[in-house]
């Protein structure tokens, strides 16, 4: 029983199709359907992209009558939702992941079969969606799977970015950008909802009125300019598929009204300049990854996608809260709207509520404000000086003039009020908890903004919250201990595991009898007790072995380099930061180069160290290790003497299509931020699922990792946070090392040679200077000795092959926690007090 249980849990199409009324005879009669109706073509016509495309349109007949019933279903429940507000979501691609959710991906494997088509083959036909840099954009896009997934009422907002990330071409080892135009196309997921087009205003002054009734003043803003969001809904299908979920992205336009004087003056280029200027707001995603542009077109783009979402919000909630009177019933605003604000990027929300509530909605100050905080809670992300977000007030006042002065007012309220009340006459601590920073530029701290307008502020790893709230933020935290809390990031085991890893999820399945771990990660707890079974084990290992003969493939296709999957393969995967040290990555590499060269029978198992990570453009010495990683690569892949034991491979454009080709491959998953600066990680959950060892240091949620799946289990290396911390203030002086350590030594100056760029000595030494002459500020050189015993360590692991087998399943089969679900139910527990919603 159980058995065959587990057999139609895990492959049997007909499972799937019964519990959907959806056989495999309808599912091709559907996509041939598309392929003539709406695609215009015909079976022997049609291209790959027909056939995706008509796949997707057979999908969403069934995603948009549940997304039909969903929205129906809130609305007439009237249900508190959650509104996540992001600038970034890095959805990556749809198809297969819509597929699984509806439990539609045999079915229509099957169906297409018939037809003559690989759906493998089919999804590599879809863009990345990649409206989003990194772990932040990416913890969005799994956080809104879980949200639908839980069935709660939640909606995405952000920005309809027309070029997501760049497109990242390696010429003669740089980094060179192209644009990423992922709908130039066509995308067959989103709807445009021109019903629901917002108008938000930019510029202008203020105008101060003063009431001879009751000798009050009124501000009134004069906007220089208007601008049009047109909203982009991308369906959200919850696994299991009954909640269908919304994630809206607004476009920029200009208004249709805008320009008629202009044009009637025969200003047509004008107009049509306009016109350009305003949907520049959306054109392009800033590359920038933990570090601030601090550009005026960002603060705009800010304002508009966080103004456009509160008017979506307040048309919806006024539909269901005006009185016969026609006027609209705030009481039960905060009972009805969450609203998260994803970094400080959405923060300009604060006081865009505040503006309506009180200039256009009448509500006195301190009513709006009763309202307001409990609307808002904030994540951080980074404790990076950097990245935390602040802005000229001169921007403010050329930009958001009546924002700035509501800013000042929460600021003066503040500071005369809970901030005298707890320091009193305390004038240093006030100037630091000030909203506003003095000097010569006085500058709108946004973080501080946050911790004052919201009534929750998060971390996102336990040590991170902990850093969030005693470092960062101490003297908020005296004034307010409860706002500070911790919730842990998630993945979402649906595309980590389930869609990229099929095979070894069909192995958990059949192993446990049931699929429940899909939503209920730690379920895999269960497998515990094969760990140990060498039968198991070898089913394991021979899917990993798969995977990585798969990736071989690709890494042949991408790069010409031969790498064999018998070797270990060792992967870092993360935009390029000299905080996540893939410097330290290369210099082990340079180290163990020349002790094969000089030892050419040392023992030692093959390895391949596998690199892929986009720099910011502008960040200079980002690009400078991207290209010190491809020369030396170039150099070690060509050297015959050390007959192939080491490989290094720079997999180009980084992207999550290709994180998914990459994570089931690796054996060992390097996570060697400096401690105390990765704030938490989602790539290390990740790898961990899919049994990658991790060679890490005591960051992030790499500690909890770690505590779950047993230090044995992974190679911890490092100085700690407080290590970090003590090393600094005792004078930190790179040069000790450099001289004390000869490989330090040989390595660094390897690096100012012509070694790997023959002829042009030199091209390297940046990053020496860096970790010298620099300081080495993330302390590369102070971890270099301990990270190579580390190494060591996993050597020895991985030669006692039964031993890396139950090491590998161990951290594959404990990593529950790491669920996002499980995150997001943090997040209603703490922060929301949010209750599901069965939809029929
Ligand atoms: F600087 N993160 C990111 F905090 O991917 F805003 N981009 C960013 O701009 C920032 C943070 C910001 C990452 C963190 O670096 C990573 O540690 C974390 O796991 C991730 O956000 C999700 O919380």
């Amino acid at each position: 029983m159980a058995n065959k249980k587990a057999a139609n849990a895990a492959s049997a199409s007909s499972f799937d199709s019964a519990s959907l009324n959806y056989t495999k005879e309808d599912f091709k009669a559907k996509i041939v359907h598309h392929l003539h109706s709406t695609l215009g073509t015909s079976e022997n016509k049609a291209t790959k992209q027909s056939w995706w495309k008509a796949t997707c349109a057979a999908v969403n007949e069934l995603v948009y009558e549940r997304l039909t019933q969903t929205q129906q279903t809130h609305a007439n429940k009237d249900t508190r939702a959650v509104h996540y507000l992001s600038a970034e979501f890095l959805m990556g691609r749809l198809t297969a992941n819509n597929l699984h959710n509806l439990h539609l991906f045999n079915v229509c494997s099957d169906a297409l079969k018939d037809l003559g088509i690989n759906l493998t083959d089919l999804c590599e036909e879809e863009p990345d969606m990649a409206l989003g840099n990194g772990g932040l954009g990416r913890l969005a896009a799994c956080f809104i799977d879980s949200l639908a997934t839980l069935n709660l009422p939640a909606l995405g907002y952000g920005i309809h970015y027309e070029n997501g990330l760049f497109r990242q071409e390696i010429h003669n080892g740089r980094q060179i950008e192209r644009p990423d135009s992922w709908r130039e196309y066509g995308n067959p997921w989103e709807i445009c909802r021109p019903e629901s087009i917002q108008e938000v205003a930019l510029g202008g002054y203020v105008e101060t009125i003063y009431s001879e009734k009751d000798g009050s003043l009124k501000k009134v803003w004069h906007p220089a300019q208007k601008i049009k969001g047109v909203p982009w809904d991308i369906p959200v299908v919850g696994y299991n598929g009954t909640t269908v979920n919304i994630l809206r992205l607004w476009e920029s336009k200009a208004p249709e009204s805008f320009d008629w004087d202009v044009f009637n003056a025969g200003g047509y280029v004008d107009a049509q300049a306009e016109k350009a200027r305003a949907e520049t707001i959306s054109k392009v995603l800033y590359p920038n990854d933990s570090t601030e542009a601090g550009k005026i077109l960002r603060l705009v783009q800010q304002y508009f996608f966080s103004a456009c979402s509160l008017k979506d919000i307040l048309r919806r909630y006024k539909r269901a809260h005006t009185l016969a009177s026609g006027k609209v019933d705030y009481s039960e605003f905060a009972n009805k709207i969450a609203v998260q604000l994803n970094d400080t990027h959405p923060t300009i929300a604060i006081p865009e509520l505040m503006r309506i509530f009180v200039d256009e909605e009448g509500l006195g100050w301190e009513e709006a404000w009763n309202i307001c905080y409990k609307v808002f809670s904030y994540t951080n992300h980074t404790l990076l000086p950097e990245a935390l977000e602040k802005w000229p007030v001169y921007i403010f006042e050329r930009v958001l003039p009546r924002h700035l002065e509501i800013i000042y007012e929460i600021n003066r309220r503040f500071l005369e009020g809970e901030c005298e009340r707890v320091f009193p006459g305390n004038d240093f601590i006030k100037a630091k908890l000030s909203l506003i920073e003095e000097g010569s530029t006085r500058m709108v701290r946004m973080g501080n903004l946050c911790v004052v307008g919201s009534h929750k502020v998060n971390g996102v790893a336990a040590i991170h919250s902990k850093l969030v709230k005693e470092d960062l933020f101490p003297e908020y935290a005296q004034i307010w201990n409860d706002k500070f809390c911790n919730v842990t990031n998630g993945v979402t085991p649906r595309r980590w595991m389930l869609s990229c890893n099929p095979e070894l999820a069909k192995l958990y399945t059949e192993t446990l009898g049931s699929d429940e771990w899909v939503t209920k990660l730690d379920k895999l707890k269960d497998l515990k007790k094969y760990a140990d079974n060498a039968d198991f084990q070898k089913k394991f290992m021979a899917i990993k072995h798969a995977n990585k003969v798969k990736l071989a493939t690709v890494i042949k296709a991408e790069t010409g380099i031969e790498v064999d999957p018998n070797a270990l393969f060792d992967i870092q995967i993360k935009r390029l930061h000299e905080y996540k040290r893939q410097q330290l990555n290369l210099l082990y590499i340079l180290a163990l180069y020349r002790r094969v060269l000089e030892n050419p029978d040392l023992e030692m198992t093959p390895h391949v160290f596998i690199f892929g990570s986009k720099a910011a453009p502008g960040y200079k010495m980002a690009k400078d290790i991207i290209y010190a990683i491809n020369k030396v690569g170039e150099r070690i892949n060509n050297d015959a003497r050390i007959k192939g034991k080491i490989k290094v491979v720079f997999m180009p454009n980084y992207r999550v299509s290709l994180a998914e080709k990459l994570i089931p491959a690796a054996d060992v998953s390097q996570q060697i931020s400096t401690a105390g600066y990765e704030a938490s990680g989602t790539g290390n959950m990740k790898l961990a699922m899919n049994g990658a060892i991790t060679l890490g240091t005591m960051d992030g949620a790499n500690i909890e990792i770690v505590e779950e799946a047993g230090e044995e289990n992974n190679a911890i290396f490092g100085l700690s946070v407080d290590e970090v911390k003590s090393v600094k203030a005792n004078g930190y002086n790179p040069w000790d090392y450099y001289n004390r350590d000869h490989e330090i030594k040989k390595a660094l100056d390897w690096l100012d040679s012509d070694y790997f760029t023959p002829g042009f000595p030199g091209e390297l030494a940046g990053i020496k200077r860096a970790l010298l002459e620099g300081g080495d500020t993330y302390l590369a050189l102070a971890d270099f000795r301990s990270y190579s015993d580390a190494h060591a360590r996993l050597e020895k692991m991985y030669a006692n092959k039964k031993g890396w087998a139950k090491s590998a399943i161990l951290n594959s089969i404990t990593m529950g926690k790491f669920n996002s679900d499980r995150s997001i139910q943090d997040y209603v527990d703490q922060v929301w007090s949010l209750e599901t919603c069965l939809v029929k």
